[in-house]
This record gives C-alpha cells, sequence and structure tokens, in this order.
C-alpha cells in the first residue's frame, strides 16, 4: 500500500519512496508518497482556504478532535511504537515512551482549548476598556526532524489546531511513516478538509516550497543549525514569524560530591540512549579532579552492559544511528577526536549484528578539551566526553563556553552548587541530578544562544508563537 500525502482533504499520490529500517536495510516499512512543489502549494493553499472556518470553529470541537486522536494513539501505542522504532530505530520502549508522549500532548492541548482565555482591563482613559485576546497567527508550516517521528510532531500540531490554525506537515523524509499515521488519525478524528495536510518528501522541494510561500504565515522548525538559519532568512523575507529549535552542545557536570550512581545513570542516559540522536544528549561530560576517575570507571562499566543491537529485540538497549550518513558523521568525529589527542576509552567502532544495519559502539573520550572540535560542534550520536575540571567555578565556566545553549545538567548533593548552577547556567533548560534530555511535555522547552529561535515550545508557552496578540479598545 502506498502511504499518501493529504492535501485539502484528499489522498494524493506522488513518486514512491521506500522507508528503510535502520537495524535491517533489507526491510522496507513501508512506500511513502513524495509531494511535489505544486503539491506543496496546493497544501499551502488548502490551509489558507480552511482558515477562516477553523480559526472560528466552537472549541468543543477542537477539543473533541484533539482528543480523539490522543486516546487513538495512546489504545495504539504498542503498534505506533513498533513503527516509530522500525523507521527511526530507537528501541521499542524507548518508542512506546514516545508515542505515549505524543498521546500527552494531543491531551494536554485538548484541555488548553477550553482554557483559552484573554485579558480585561480598565484603560488609562476614564470611560474605555482595554480587552487583550490571542487570535490564531494563520497557516502554520511545520517542519520536522527524524530523531522524534511523532513526538515533535504532535507538539508542533496539537498547539497549532488548539489556537486555530491550519496546519502543512512536512515530516523527516526518513520517517513519514508515524507523521502518516499520526495525520491518518486527526484526519479521521474530524479535522475539516484543509485543517491539517502532509506533505512528505524532500526538503529542497517541500521544505523550500514552504519556505518560499508568502501564505505560510508561521513556521516552526526543528533540525540542523545549517537549515534552521535558511528557515530564519526566508521567514524574515515573507515577515514571517518563526520558530527554530536546532542544535546542542549540552553540558552534564559532575561534582565531587555527586552520587556517583545518580551521576553515571543520568550520564548514560543522557549521552548515549536513543543513539545520542537527541537535541537535548548531553555529549560533554565536565568532571571535576577529585571524581574523575571513579566516574570514568563506572560509566565504562555502565557502558560495557549496554546492547546494541536491532530496535525492536528484547533486552536491546541501544538502537543503530539512523542511517548511513549520520554513521559517516559520527565515526568521523571519533576519528576527528583521535587526531585531536583525546583518549578513546570505549567503544567508537562499527559492529555487525545478525541484520545489515548502522550498529555503532557508544563511544567514550576521556581526556578532551573544550576547544576540540569533539567538544564544540553537535555530532549527533552516541559520542561523548569527558572533561576534567578542577573545582565547580571552571565547570561552570566551560559548560557556559559553547555556541549552543538548550539543556545543561549537574550532579551534585551540594544545595548550593545546584542553586548557583540553576541561576548561572547559559541554557533554556537546566536539570540537576537529571539527565540533560528526556523533558516533560507540559512545560516550557527551548533554549538559548545558537539553539532556538523564537518563542518558547509546548505547554502553555505555546500560546506565545501559535497565536498573536489584539488589543482591542471600547468607549462604552
Ligand atoms: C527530550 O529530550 O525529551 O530534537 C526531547 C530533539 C528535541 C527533543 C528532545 N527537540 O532532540
Amino acid at each position: 500500500m502506498l502511504h499518501k500525502n493529504l492535501i485539502a482533504g484528499e489522498w494524493i499520490a506522488g513518486d514512491v519512496s521506500a522507508n528503510i529500517n535502520p537495524s535491517n536495510t533489507a526491510e522496507v516499512v513501508g512506500e511513502y508518497a513524495s509531494a511535489s512543489a505544486e503539491d506543496a502549494r496546493n497544501a499551502i493553499a488548502a490551509a489558507k482556504a480552511a482558515l477562516p472556518s477553523w480559526s472560528r470553529s466552537p472549541v468543543l470541537e477542537r477539543h473533541a478532535i484533539l482528543k480523539r486522536t490522543g486516546d487513538e494513539i495512546l489504545a495504539r501505542k504498542a503498534e505506533l511504537g513498533e513503527l516509530l522504532a522500525r523507521e527511526e530505530g530507537k528501541t521499542l520502549p524507548e518508542a512506546i515512551g514516545e508515542v505515549i508522549r505524543a498521546a500527552q500532548i494531543f491531551d494536554f492541548f485538548a484541555g488548553e482549548v477550553l482554557r483559552l482565555s484573554g485579558e480585561l482591563l480598565p484603560s488609562v482613559r476614564p470611560g474605555v476598556g482595554v480587552e487583550i485576546t490571542r487570535e490564531p497567527v494563520g497557516v502554520v508550516g511545520i517542519i520536522t526532524p527524524w530523531n522524534f517521528p511523532i513526538a515533535i510532531p504532535a507538539w508542533k500540531i496539537a498547539p497549532a489546531l488548539a489556537h486555530g490554525n491550519t496546519v502543512v506537515l512536512k515530516p523527516a523524509d526518513l520517517v513519514p511513516g508515524c507523521a502518516w499515521a499520526l495525520v491518518e488519525i486527526l484526519h479521521r478524528a474530524g479535522t475539516p478538509a484543509g485543517v491539517i495536510n502532509l506533505v512528505m518528501g524532500r526538503g529542497s522541494v517541500v521544505g523550500q516550497t514552504l519556505l518560499d510561500s508568502p501564505d505560510v504565515d508561521a513556521l516552526t522548525f526543528t533540525g540542523s543549525t545549517g537549515t534552521g538559519k535558511r528557515v530564519a532568512l526566508a521567514s524574515v523575507e515573507h515577515n514571517r514569524k518563526s520558530q527554530l529549535e536546532m542544535g546542542g552542545k549540552n553540558p552534564f557536570v559532575v561534582l565531587d560530591d555527586a552520587d556517583l550512581g545518580v551521576a553515571v545513570e543520568a550520564a548514560a542516559n543522557s549521552s548515549f540512549f536513543s543513539t545520542g540522536q537527541r537535541c537535548t544528549a548531553s555529549s560533554r561530560l565536565i568532571v571535576t579532579e577529585g571524581i574523575h576517575d571513579r566516574f570514568v570507571s563506572a560509566l565504562t562499566e555502565r557502558l560495557k552492559g549496554l546492547v546494541v543491537d536491532d530496535a525492536l529485540k528484547s533486552g536491546t538497549h541501544i538502537g543503530p544511528v539512523v542511517d548511513e550518513s549520520q554513521l559517516k558523521q559520527d565515526l568521523d568525529y571519533i576519528d576527528i577526536g583521535l587526531k585531536e589527542g583525546a583518549n578513546l576509552v570505549f567503544g567508537g567502532e562499527r559492529i555487525e549484528r545478525d541484520t545489515r544495519g548502522f550498529y555503532l559502539q557508544p563511544a567514550l573520550f576521556t581526556e578532551a578539551t573544550n576547544d576540540m572540535r569533539i567538544s564544540r560542534e553537535e555530532i549527533f550520536g552516541p559520542v561523548a566526553s569527558v572533561i576534567r575540571v578542577k573545582n565547580y567555578d571552571e565547570a561552570l565556566s566551560v559548560a557556559n563556553d559553547t555556541h549552543f545553549g538548550l539543556s545543561s545538567g549537574i550532579a551534585t548533593t551540594s544545595l548550593k552548587h545546584a542553586a548557583h548552577f540553576k541561576r548561572n547556567s547559559e541554557a533554556g533548560m537546566v536539570m540537576v541530578n537529571l539527565p540533560t534530555a528526556g523533558v516533560d511535555f507540559h512545560v516550557p522547552f527551548g533554549g538559548r544562544k545558537r539553539s532556538s529561535y523564537g518563542p518558547r515550545e509546548q505547554g502553555r508557552y505555546a500560546a506565545e508563537f501559535y497565536t498573536t496578540v489584539k488589543t482591542a479598545y471600547t468607549s462604552a
């Protein structure tokens, strides 16, 4: 069966593209239509046509559609989790967890629809009243990455629809399966024609059409820093609101007074789980002298116990890298790290399993310095380096010495250092005794510096991007 694009409420065929399983490249997960530039233009026109009626739709209608969608995602978590693990390569438990998160996001925004509100203030002029309301921003273009095939589309689509916008979704070319399943559910849940449009396909064709269209009023993007910059520049050209979530080089600080077990678990999780393919992953482990050797040996032991294998096999802790070019990038950076003089204490080599896939033994470097390329550039794989520092002050300054600022973490039992780090870490999200990755779905998500641009995502803060504020004055 060919999975088609959804444009103006109709399923539209296109060039056929095969969705490959990174755990077993001989397996085709499914066939998906690639949209043409014309399909993308039609989708934008459909979203524009559907806007007047959807933006004024009864809140109970929007609530019901979002709620039905969340309920169905949850009911199908095992099946959708398997599809996700198959197309992206994260392990089945991680994939099911991500599906549950997508359901929770729809549930949250189904509730938000019933809590939309404004403000009523007296004017400074006697006899005049001021109403402040939020209106939909319009047609929202959504461009999503491959590493969270259902949660990221969910956390952009749900607030967009809740606030009365219409949507054109362009999911990552590598993982169309979950996006298709999500849009199919939304369609059957009663979303009117043109309100949610799906255009799978190439970034250079479909993504570019979204960037070039004067009818896309707002564009939200999660992906690489390079593409993000193009999205931002094109958005300026069209005076369009944009929101970007891009790379990270997230620090995880381990202090002498840390609970070693807590520190190792948080580091193993945030550096290597989901194959290190999270923008919130910690790739710089900044460790003070007194605990350094104990931390490195405990983390190395933990790594030895991690099973890298087929994402669907029970007992797998780390699935494959998503594709050949990402694997090459990871291996290239491991090479760069070695040439820069870092010490590879574990892993870093491509490994064979029963099926042909992109398996990489997680890599841990020690004796890294913060000026090495492996400490400055986002690798986006299961590769982390330990940077040795003298004390907390040096740890904080190394942690902040980066172009990125998405998330950061610290393992410490000192209330003083935890409080100081929360206050002084230059990141959008700070974790104490927790992994830098794995965030809640109901609170703001986003970063600083080159990691993010525009308002926060998720929770109530999502309204900032998905609405535009109106101030109305009335003289009674
Ligand atoms: C998480 O760590 O729970 O692309 C979410 C990413 C992020 C999502 C991370 N936008 O990795």
